[in-house]
């Protein structure tokens, strides 16, 4: 009698660690401000990101998946903690300090004994916690010559481009992990925030590419009163920087050297510096002596924008290739969720924005790709609606975690095994937006989206509603909420927000009649 209990527990603790064994590693990988415009996965987009493409390929890609806060430091946080702002409590980059006592998906994961790594763009203020081992940009970090903050207190100048520089990180990281145990690593990219400095190699690249602007880049914001005051239109000198945004100065002007931009630039080492410098001048020198005017200008300017932006992600693709490579050669793929996100989407002059913020579909969305590991056997598009709150439970799930009863996030995990959800999927997702005042001066807002509509609320020093269909208006240009024969929608819109208020535990709208 003795031995078969002997013999069990000795099975039992087979099994237990053939399924430990089998807990897949966890690589997230975050860029910053990357947009679904600029990823050919997507379709329609401005450029070719072939290694991006491929996740997609090989794996999943979601066609519907939005952040609940549209900023980075607030959507880091809905990342960690699997929770909407308000549970969290970082609400804003302005004033925001994360606080990392509390639960988070990295923490329990390392409670099960995964390890956790932290790589790059941190943006939560406090130190990192629950990492084994974090090596952070400083707020949103510098494009040249990155300086890192590391876990033992100390800071660093490193050489390199930042994107290179975070990949080379994340693989040393791997390389010298404890290979017998899973892992989580978080690879977070500065790539692509503003002010969009190119790796040298690809200054000339995208040149001679002429981008073709949106259809809704003229927009006149007419009936979305937020809309109408934000600060972050290409055409607006005061919001896109003629030197800081698009490079465009007198070469040798003293008084420009003093921006920030130029700070940024000095980082390079005096050779690079140089050639940076040579051929921005010329851009320079050329358009000044175009001495372009109203549209002319405009037109100037977006195509400066498109091609830095597009020439940092170039960089970003090639870092995505080098650390997928690394994972396919090591063998790695098999048991490894590898997952793209942003922290948020991003206006490449829809209605006739960069930026991000507000919760029109461009910058509601973000990428969000991932190949899975085996035993997932999803490929191709998913369309059902998800959040950046779903990641934690996601891993979690996968990492044989129970999943907390506060996280308010959904697992992804019968999406990704294939499951049929008719009916049983969320129909409705809650966006809250909390950082106003503020640059770029986006009101506060809050709303609902559903697969045909939405319904938003500007609030704080305004108070206005915009109701949206989607299909008919799927770039937003026509506010219905006052449309008669949007009556019955707005209701049924109303009472879909209060419920997903209640249920999140958001109480705003409530403070807010006063009750
Ligand atoms: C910086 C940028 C803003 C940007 C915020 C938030 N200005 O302040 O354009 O909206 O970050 O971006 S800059 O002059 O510093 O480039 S976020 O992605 O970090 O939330
Ligand atoms: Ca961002």
């Amino acid at each position: 009698m003795k031995q078969i209990t002997f013999l069990s527990m000795a099975a039992m603790a087979a099994v237990t660690s053939h399924a430990q064994n089998m807990r897949p590693n966890i690589v997230y990988i975050m860029t910053d401000d990357h947009t679904a415009q600029m990823l050919s996965a997507y379709g329609n987009s401005y450029m070719q990101t072939p290694n991006l493409d491929r996740i997609a390929q090989e794996g999943v890609l979601f066609r519907n998946s939005f952040v609940a806060n549209s900023l980075s430091g607030p959507s880091r946080a809905c990342m960690l903690t699997g929770k909407h702002s308000h549970a969290n409590g970082f609400t804003n980059n302005e004033h925001g300090i994360f606080d990392g006592s509390q639960q988070t998906m990295p923490k329990l994961l390392r409670n099960a004994g995964y390890q956790t790594a932290m790589i790059g763009k941190w943006h939560l203020v406090s130190d990192p916690t629950g990492f084994d081992h974090w090596d952070i940009l400083i707020g949103q970090g510098e494009y040249y010559n990155p300086t890192f903050h590391h876990q033992d207190g100390t800071k660093s100048r490193e050489k390199g481009y930042c994107t290179n520089v975070i990949t080379d990180k994340a693989i040393s990281w791997m390389e010298n992990r404890d290979k017998e145990r899973p892992f989580i690593l978080f690879v977070h990219h500065k790539a692509c925030h503003r002010d969009w400095l190119p790796e040298l190699k690809y200054l000339r690249e995208f040149e001679d590419q002429t981008f073709e602007k949106p259809a809704n880049f003229w927009d006149n914001w007419e009936g979305r009163v937020a809309a109408q005051q934000q600060e972050m239109s290409i055409a607006s000198d005061h919001d896109m920087d003629l030197v800081y945004d698009t490079k465009a100065y007198l070469p040798g002007d003293s008084t420009r050297l003093t921006s920030t931009y130029i700070n940024y630039v000095e980082r390079l080492e005096p050779e690079l510096r140089k050639k940076y410098w040579t051929f921005y001048d010329s851009l320079s020198c050329d358009f000044k002596r175009q001495n372009l005017k109203g549209k002319d200008l405009v037109e100037w300017k977006y195509q400066r924008y498109m091609r830095d932006y597009a020439k940092v992600t170039r960089s970003l693709d090639d870092n995505i290739g080098r650390l997928m490579d690394y994972l396919r050669e090591n063998g790695m793929l098999d048991n490894t969720l590898v997952v793209y996100a942003s922290d948020q989407g991003f206006y490449m002059g829809e209605h006739g924005w960069f930026d991000k913020r507000f919760m029109y579909e461009e910058s509601l969305a973000t990428p969000l790709l991932m190949r899975l590991p085996d035993g997932y056997r999803r490929r191709g598009e998913i369309t059902e609606m998800v959040q950046n709150i779903d990641y934690a439970p996601t891993f979690l799930e996968m990492a044989g975690v129970k999943i907390p009863s506060d996280i308010q996030g959904r697992s992804l995990v019968p999406l990704l095994k294939g499951e049929k959800t008719i009916g049983k999927w969320r129909d409705a997702i809650y966006y809250h937006y909390h950082e106003y005042p503020a640059e770029h001066s986006v009101k506060r807002h809050y709303g609902v989206r559903t697969d045909r509509y939405k319904l938003i609320h500007f609030y704080n020093d305004i108070d206005t509603w915009e109701l949206f269909d989607l299909k008919e208006d799927p770039t937003e240009m026509k506010n219905v909420y006052d449309d008669p024969a949007y009556a019955k929608v707005r209701k049924q819109m109303h009472a879909r927000l209060r419920q997903l208020q209640k249920m999140y535990n958001d109480p705003i709208e409530e403070t807010l009649a006063g009750k």
